[in-house]
């Protein structure tokens, strides 16, 4: 990816913030056998890996805004750029010992998501996309890859990501009827339990759509840049624009992205 500025301050960013999640999630392998289990520690692993972004960016781009998820909204002087920040999306993976999760960093400038990156450091693959620059994936290798969105044009051919509203939250009974209407039209059904991975995996054509309600800005920012510079489509759930107000996101190429809002809204509709 033609390196910019802006991108080698997220990157730096997410790698710092990684590094520490990376030594933590070794610890949280240890803490499975333990009868206390690693819940205490995941939170302050959490809490560490803001810090370090938060710091980072701070420090690169002094002035702009920041939606985190664990310090909520920091207004910045400069009122046109805010990041939108997940240290550690897939809390329930990490918890967990299952190496699903990632640090995202979006930008809005004046309203609009601008850049985004989102590192896994368990598999150590960073994905990132600057608005029309492109999406690319920096893994294991020398090279940078760029990526596009897979070219099936079947829903029947193709596999779906999604996301499960959590125990205790809202949206089963929806979440159950969409997922039976989709089951009967596609290839497959997966959930990582990662958003920001989600979307990433659907960027770089492994999924072929992805689809959650009721996420929060901070799960998709990155991942809505990553999508759109890799050549695919993201809505809400009613095919708008809204994905950060209303929390609903539908994600893939052109064709599956419309045959599938057809299913889901029929699924709404079938009572
Ligand atoms: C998670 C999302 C995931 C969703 C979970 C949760 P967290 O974010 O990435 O897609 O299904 O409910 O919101 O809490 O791990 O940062």
């Amino acid at each position: 990816m033609p390196a910019s500025a802006l991108m080698n301050v997220m990157v730096a960013a997410a790698r710092k913030a990684g590094r520490g999640l990376a030594r933590d999630f070794g610890e949280v392998e240890n803490l499975q056998v333990s009868i206390k289990g690693p819940a205490n520690f995941v939170s302050a692993a959490d809490h560490r890996a803001e810090e370090t972004v938060y710091r980072e960016l701070a420090k690169a781009r002094p002035g702009y805004g920041f939606l985190m998820e664990e310090r909520g909204e920091v207004r910045g002087v400069d009122e046109s750029h805010r990041w939108i920040v997940d240290p550690l999306d897939g809390t329930t993976n990490f918890l967990h010992g299952i190496p699903l999760f990632a640090v995202s960093i979006g930008l809005e400038r004046d309203g609009e998501l601008v850049a985004g990156v989102v590192y896994n450091p368990a598999s150590d693959e960073l994905f990132m996309a600057e608005k029309g620059k492109g999406c690319y994936l920096m893994g294991r290798g020398p090279n940078d890859r760029r990526m596009r969105v897979a070219a099936r044009k079947n829903v029947s051919e193709a596999v779906v990501a999604v996301g499960i509203p959590h125990r205790g939250r809202p949206g089963h009974a929806l979440f159950l009827k969409e997922a039976k209407a989709v089951m009967a039209e596609v290839s497959g059904v997966r959930r990582t339990g990662s958003a920001a991975l989600d979307l990433a995996w659907t960027a770089a054509g492994r999924f072929d759509a992805y689809w959650e309600h009721d996420i929060k800005p901070w799960d998709m920012a990155a991942g809505i840049v990553l999508m759109r510079e890799a050549g695919g489509t993201v809505t809400d759930l009613n095919g708008g624009n809204d994905m950060i107000g209303s929390g609903g996101v539908l994600t893939a190429n052109l064709p599956i992205h419309k045959g599938l809002m057809q299913v889901l809204k029929g699924a709404r509709g079938a009572g």
